[in-house]
């Protein structure tokens, strides 16, 4: 679809600023999806709220099956299923629905909201989220495609590669499952198989919007990640991961590999930055910042706006991520898509002490990954100054 009036800008993200002059109201989502920012948008003119426009935009996406990432038939686990995860979040009463792996059910965040507002529960999972959705009236049907069944063919005849196990037996970067525990032995891999990470299986829309008169919402949808194994749930229904709301401060939204981004609460983060008064682009950065100080080279993007319509976004440079690309609509850039570029770690975002010796080993680490140097090699060239300030390291602290 075409978005008359548009010009899509390049931003540099060192330069990272407010994107624009604050407007309400607002709607903003992860990914060129102009369909469902558009969606939004037009819930919110005939009358709709904040929370009526986030679950209407998501279900755009999830009836688009935007890019396979959200929505039936993409991103098939390992017995060949489509899982669904989403939530939906009240910044103006701090409520929460989520679904986690739910099944059978193609609209995740419209069920996501049923248990925010028919349960006192944040988040079902599994089967039993597929029957309470079946009780609040859903229809249950089967979310396999053409589409989805021959990439779970293709996975079997390449036996099982690639996937998400790590220390089993057989070993699971040659053979299909079932596995057992290897015990002893570690993997190195703290991260994400890398064909598993490319820009296609990692398109979760995660979306924010404001009203005019100042109630913020922002929610999630997706189908996960492509192999899972299932049980897996991702960060996209994670309260604080996956997208977090507080309509005195603003909200964020998170995309990427969801394994890594749920361990820092990203989402939560940005906004706690905001409360302090960070602009949103920077709040973004500095919560992709805190990720990339243990995982250098994560996928994953942020969009952040506070209350008063300001917006901005970070993402983290990674193979397959060298830009990021997300949606605004608000009366003065009416519908837009935004490029930005994305970052390897920028320590400057954080307040450390110069000879702080946590930071320094993240720095050498990060520094020889880069090189493809491995680290027990790069370990034996760090002077020596630095090995006796890493046994202190407890003692110090990093502030981004
Ligand atoms: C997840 N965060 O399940 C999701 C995947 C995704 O854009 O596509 N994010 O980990």
């Amino acid at each position: 679809m075409g978005f008359p009036g548009s010009v899509p800008l390049i931003l540099l993200l060192s330069a990272c600023c407010v994107l624009a002059a604050a407007q309400l109201p607002l709607v903003i989502n992860t990914w060129p999806y102009h369909d469902a920012v558009q969606r939004a948008w037009d819930t919110l003119q005939s009358g709709g709220s904040a929370l009526d426009a986030v679950e209407k935009g998501c279900s755009q996406c999830e009836v688009d099956q935007c890019r396979g990432t959200v929505g039936y038939g993409g991103n098939p686990d390992e017995h060949g299923e489509t899982t669904l995860d989403a939530m939906i979040m009240n910044g103006n009463t701090i409520e929460v629905g989520g679904v986690g792996q739910i099944r059978r059910i193609k609209s995740a965040i419209s069920v996501a909201r049923a248990v925010m507002e028919h349960s006192s529960h944040s988040l079902l999972v599994g089967e039993s989220a597929s029957i309470f959705a079946q009780n609040m009236g859903f229809l249950s049907e089967d979310l396999t495609t053409n589409k989805s069944l021959s990439m779970h063919a293709e996975w079997l005849s390449k036996k099982c590669q690639p996937n998400f196990w790590k220390n089993v037996f057989p070993d699971a970067a040659t053979s299909c499952g079932p596995y057992q525990p290897v015990k002893g032995i570690r993997s190195k891999n703290r991260g994400m198989p890398a064909e598993l990470i490319n820009v296609h299986s990692h398109d979760t829309i995660g979306m924010i919007v404001i009203d005019e008169s100042g109630s913020i919402a922002a929610g999630t949808s997706t189908n996960g990640l492509t192999h899972k194994i299932p049980g897996r749930v991702g960060d996209s229904p994670i309260a604080g991961a996956g997208a977090y709301a507080d309509s005195t401060v603003g909200a964020a939204a998170a995309t990427g590999v969801g394994d890594i981004m749920m361990r820092f609460l990203p989402s939560y983060q940005a906004v706690e930055y905001m409360r302090m008064g960070t602009e949103p682009a920077t709040a973004c950065q500095k919560a992709i910042t805190r990720i990339q100080m243990y995982y250098p080279q994560f996928f994953g993007a942020l969009i952040c706006a506070n209350r008063t319509g300001g917006y901005g976004a970070a993402c983290s440079k990674s193979p397959g991520l060298d830009q990021f690309h997300f949606m605004v609509y608000n009366p003065l850039t009416a519908l837009e898509q935004i490029s930005i570029f994305c970052s390897i770690l920028l320590l400057h975002w954080c307040s450390i002490s110069f000879y702080s010796p946590r930071i320094t080993l993240l720095n050498w680490s990060s520094f020889h990954s880069w090189r493809r140097i491995p680290h027990h090699t790069s370990n034996k060239r760090f002077p020596k100054w630095i090995k006796i300030a890493a046994r202190k390291r407890r003692k110090n602290t990093i502030h981004c």
